[in-house]
């Protein structure tokens, strides 16, 4: 088994989050997307849409995309249970880590992509005019998540889930993407202040 990895990129560290949590650790590989490897023959032949984190498995199977790539071993290691437990928790964590992938770290990733000029061979073409139409739908929900989180440690359940990965990945990749959390969205400033404390973090 082995997991081709993407430095500092936030969806390959959604995987590493979420391996750390669950305390399992895989061969990894990474993959130099500054150098743009993603996009060699040998990298295509394994996810031919040229992106990272990719799984493959001892029998050759691959899997890419980040939480098919946590469902996996969420199926072989169910503990902790970082998609939810019951009908109605696995639902809203469902509901929470989409709406996070879709509406806060789709959007920064955006925005890094087609304002950052290291990223001009990556996203061909850069349209500025994207990244800052995406800047008042970030700040749209951030307010609605800070207003979620009033009294609510964690995003979707009691505890820590795969939506607060997507969160504290999306809430961290602001900053190269020139982006700040306003001061005044305590909830948000606590829950992000909190996810980055756990050891997981540092993956
Ligand atoms: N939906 C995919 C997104 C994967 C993705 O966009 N990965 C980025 C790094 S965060 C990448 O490989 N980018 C390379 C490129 O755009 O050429 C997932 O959840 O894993």
């Amino acid at each position: 088994m082995k997991l081709y990895d993407g430095g500092r990129a936030p969806n390959p560290r959604r995987v590493r989050v979420f391996l750390a949590e669950k305390g399992i650790t895989v061969p990894a590989e990474q993959v130099d997307l500054g150098a743009l490897k993603q996009k060699s023959a040998e990298f295509t032949a394994i996810n031919p849409l040229q992106r990272v984190p990719a799984l493959i498995l001892d029998d050759g199977s691959v899997l890419t995309e980040s939480i098919a790539i946590c469902r996996y071993f969420d199926a072989l290691h169910p503990e902790p249970a970082l998609f939810g437990r019951g009908a109605l928790e696995t639902a809203r964590v469902e509901m929470w880590q989409r709406r996070l992938e879709l509406h806060l770290l789709f959007p920064v990733a955006q925005v890094f992509r087609n304002q950052h000029p290291a990223m001009k061979d990556m996203e061909v073409p850069q349209v500025p005019a994207w990244a800052e139409a995406n800047k008042p739908r970030i700040a749209d929900f951030l307010s609605l998540l800070d207003r979620e989180l009033v009294n609510r440690q964690f995003i979707a359940a009691d505890h820590y889930t795969v939506a607060d990965i997507t969160g504290l990945v999306a809430l961290d990749f602001m900053k190269p993407a020139k982006l700040n959390i306003d001061e005044s969205l305590a909830n948000v400033q606590r829950w992000h202040a909190e996810l980055s404390a756990r050891p997981s973090a540092a993956a």
